[in-house]
């Protein structure tokens, strides 16, 4: 089995190690467009010696934005200010990869430390679209508008034409954002989803949003190159979405073109109460699906320390491991890890560092 400092080839990519940088919402674009904010925060991770640097949840159309101040892959606008950063990301070792996102009935709302609730169209707010016209709780209270087939159309074909430019930025990893109560989420969830047409019921019909979705992007993203989903394995809620559920998710998405699952869990309503947090509380959803359905996982949530994370990947739990807040706090976390695993920091730090430490 591989250790953490190994590298992992999925597709024609080629990570220099284990390591990636979990997609993090900065909040910091205007009409969605990237800043240098995002090149220094999103380059100084990779001279960090993560392999894989994974941009933020990025709308693929503006009522998909969670706040007003979102990244954005809605015009070709967007794609110049992506593409030097994912050129000083490439340059310095590490694979460029973002996150598409809609976030469904859990848009339009407050930064979170501005409050993290619904905005009201007079504050810059917005009409939210979600399978069923269900607010998500008391905070975020808007009460979506039901999509119709041609909603679902409309937003499906944003997907792809948002995975197309993320490729001509220089993207060569894209990930479907299909977690935390986000549009995928929601259809697939029957808490948030009380339809009765062929995207609402049974599991099946559920799931079809989302499998339906990730194959659109499948259709224009280069096939060389990896195409990962973030779900989340649970709602942790009694009457709620399951880890059952989840591997046959993970089975049809595999089907339709996925080659990784990122498996998070949670965040499809308000009350966290009975979410097991602890450090790698969600590692046994990557260990499952990768276990049950023979598809490369990532295992992300409260891994901090240098020795958990190698063990993640040498007992065979996830094939690479995703990192928050812990690079946040550290964006030089590699660097500490090599010392600690007794890896050559050469390997993976810049040149006018490496020499001196
Ligand atoms: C914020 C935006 C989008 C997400 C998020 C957060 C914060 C925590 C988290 O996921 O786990 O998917």
């Amino acid at each position: 089995m591989p250790g953490l400092f190994d590298s992992f080839t999925i597709k024609s990519i080629t990570l220099r190690n284990r390591i990636g940088v979990s997609p993090m919402c900065q909040y910091v674009s205007n009409d969605g467009m990237a800043t240098d904010w995002h090149l220094v925060h999103l380059g100084s991770r990779a001279v960090g010696g993560a392999g894989l640097i994974i941009a933020e949840a990025t709308a693929v159309e503006p009522r998909g934005r969670i706040s007003p101040t979102d990244a954005g892959l809605w015009s070709d606008e967007h794609i110049g200010p992506l593409a030097r950063i994912t050129s000083f990301i490439s340059k310095h070792g590490s694979v460029p990869g973002l996150q598409l996102a809609h976030a469904g009935r859990k848009a339009s709302a407050a930064r979170p430390w501005e409050g993290d609730h619904s905005l009201k169209e007079e504050e810059g707010g917005w009409e939210t679209v979600a399978p069923s016209a269900l607010a998500f709780g008391d905070k975020l209270w808007k009460i979506p508008k039901e999509m119709t087939i041609q909603d679902i159309m409309d937003v499906q074909e944003s997907f792809a034409l948002a995975a197309r430019r993320a490729w001509q930025a220089g993207y060569k990893w894209l990930e479907l954002h299909a977690a935390h109560g986000y549009l995928c989420h929601s259809f697939y969830s029957p808490i948030s989803n009380k339809r009765t047409d062929q995207y609402g019921g049974s599991l099946e019909n559920r799931c079809r949003f989302t499998v339906e979705t990730l194959a659109r992007i499948r259709a224009v993203w280069p096939n060389e190159l990896p195409l990962a989903v973030r779900i989340s394995c649970s709602d942790w809620v009694e009457g709620g979405w399951t880890m059952d559920e989840s591997i046959e998710l993970a089975r049809k998405l595999k089907d339709a073109g996925a080659d990784l699952i990122d498996c998070s869990s949670g965040f499809g309503s308000p009350d966290h109460r009975k979410y097991p947090f602890g450090p790698g509380w969600q590692v046994h959803f990557s260990e499952a699906i990768r276990r049950e359905v023979r598809i490369a996982t990532a295992s992300v949530g409260l891994i901090t320390d240098p020795v958990q994370a190698n063990e993640i990947i040498s007992s065979g739990k996830a094939d690479i491991t995703l990192l928050g807040r812990e690079m946040l706090r550290d964006p030089y976390w590699p660097h500490r890890a090599a010392k600690v695993l007794n890896v050559d920091l050469k390997s993976i730090a810049p040149a006018p560092y490496a020499h001196w430490i």
